[in-house]
């Protein structure tokens, strides 16, 4: 393991945290020659950068990120803060020559996510975004029956990302916690935060979303802002619902709200095509299921008494990623979608390659976002500009 890669994370929040696991636990799953190196951690407060380098084992902390871009120390940017300071900083950070890695989503709006992928692609640094439910086992083995050709014509996406913890109108919107419910921070609210995830793995999987036709809504008019301490407008999406239409000709529901009572992250999705399905659910992550339209011996594709939905638990060394694991019939769990997201990256440096998804993909997943907010405002069928 000869060379470094040294690493500045800015943001001390829950995302730091799956990231900063991440680089601690590389070099003990994923044979690289790149060492991961915690090297300075950055927050603008302080005494949570302090925090945050006791338990990650950061070697220094800075305050202030600018001051990242010229140290020398530092190769790769790693942006965890809220959504508005993703554009400034993955910017300068790119033209300042380092690697950006950067949470979802890519930025506030279209604009700013092209801007970012001028950034890196005219600087030529290694880039990546973190949808790190891509790198669930489950979710590869998707993407790979996909690729194998066993769904056969696609004909239906379904996707939901369902939330319940914005019900009480007791909840406050803004500040450290609680960005996400505030537009001029986060962009938008459900669209941003859960369906840009849903539209990356379902593009992944099933190609372009082409036009789509959207409705959101807010249910609670009103909150108090952490900030100003005032009841303010609530400006963010609570709840949003659309349609697509995907480049190859198949049809897609969407929905996501953060008001369905009970259900905590409950992200699943289904493909269904001629020759097969697959369905997923965060809530059972090990497992994929799969429907195969079973080639009989004869030849003649059919159903018999034995045909039935297959819930494969993807937990052998030949399911992706789990050959870096345990032994077969043991798990793994969230925190290692976002290793073996960093894992890919790291790979795909040391082959000279740019690691999936990168700041391209981002924009994509971006533009399809902004045509669901706008179709919603507008009440049309848009295009979403994705090819
Ligand atoms: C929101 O609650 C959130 O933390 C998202 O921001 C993450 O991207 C998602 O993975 C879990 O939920």
């Amino acid at each position: 393991m000869a060379k470094e890669l040294r690493v500045a994370l800015i943001g001390c929040g829950f995302m730091g945290r799956t990231h900063s696991n991440a680089y601690r636990r590389l070099n003990n799953f994923f044979p690289v020659e790149h060492r991961a190196v915690l090297k300075v951690i950055c927050d603008v407060n302080a005494a949570k950068a302090r925090t945050y380098q006791d338990t990650w084992g950061y070697e220094r902390l800075e305050t202030d990120w600018t001051r990242l871009l010229n140290a020398d120390d530092v190769d790769l940017i790693d942006i965890c803060v809220p959504n508005r300071y993703h554009r400034e900083i993955a910017v300068a950070a790119a033209r300042a020559g380092k690697m950006v890695c950067c949470e979802k989503p890519l930025a506030m709006n279209v604009a700013e996510a092209e801007e970012m992928v001028k950034a890196v692609e005219e600087a030529g640094v290694p880039n990546m975004i973190w949808f790190n439910y891509r790198r669930v086992p489950a979710i590869s083995l998707a993407r790979q029956i996909v690729e194998e050709g066993r769904i056969g014509r696609p004909f239906h996406y379904r996707a939901l990302y369902l939330q319940d913890y914005t019900i009480s109108e007791d909840v406050p919107q803004g500040g450290d916690a609680l960005w996400r419910l505030d537009a001029k921070v986060a962009g938008s609210g459900v669209t941003g935060d859960l369906l840009a995830h849903s539209i990356d793995t379902a593009m992944w999987l099933n190609g372009p979303i082409t036009r789509v036709a959207a409705r959101t809504e807010t249910f609670i008019k009103e909150r108090r802002h952490v900030e100003t301490g005032r009841r303010e407008p609530v400006t963010i999406d609570d709840a949003c619902m659309f349609l697509a239409e995907f480049a190859n000709g198949s049809l897609g529901t969407f929905e996501s709200t953060r008001y369905a009572r009970g259900r905590k992250n409950y992200n699943t999705f289904e493909l269904n095509g001629a020759d097969g399905s697959v369905f997923f659910d965060l809530e059972e992550p090990e497992y994929l299921q799969f429907f195969e339209y079973k080639q009989l011996q004869s030849g003649k594709k059919t159903e018999s008494h034995l045909t039935g939905w297959r819930k494969i638990h993807t937990t052998n060394s030949e399911h992706p990623y789990m050959n870096r694991y345990w032994v077969p019939g043991t798990t793994i769990g969230y925190e290692h979608t976002f290793l073996n997201a960093l894992g890919d990256f790291v790979m795909a440096l040391e082959a000279g390659a740019c690691a999936q998804p990168d700041f391209r993909a981002g924009l994509q997943t971006q533009k399809v976002c902004d045509a669901v907010l706008e179709s919603a405002r507008s009440g049309l069928w848009l295009e979403t500009g994705v090819a």
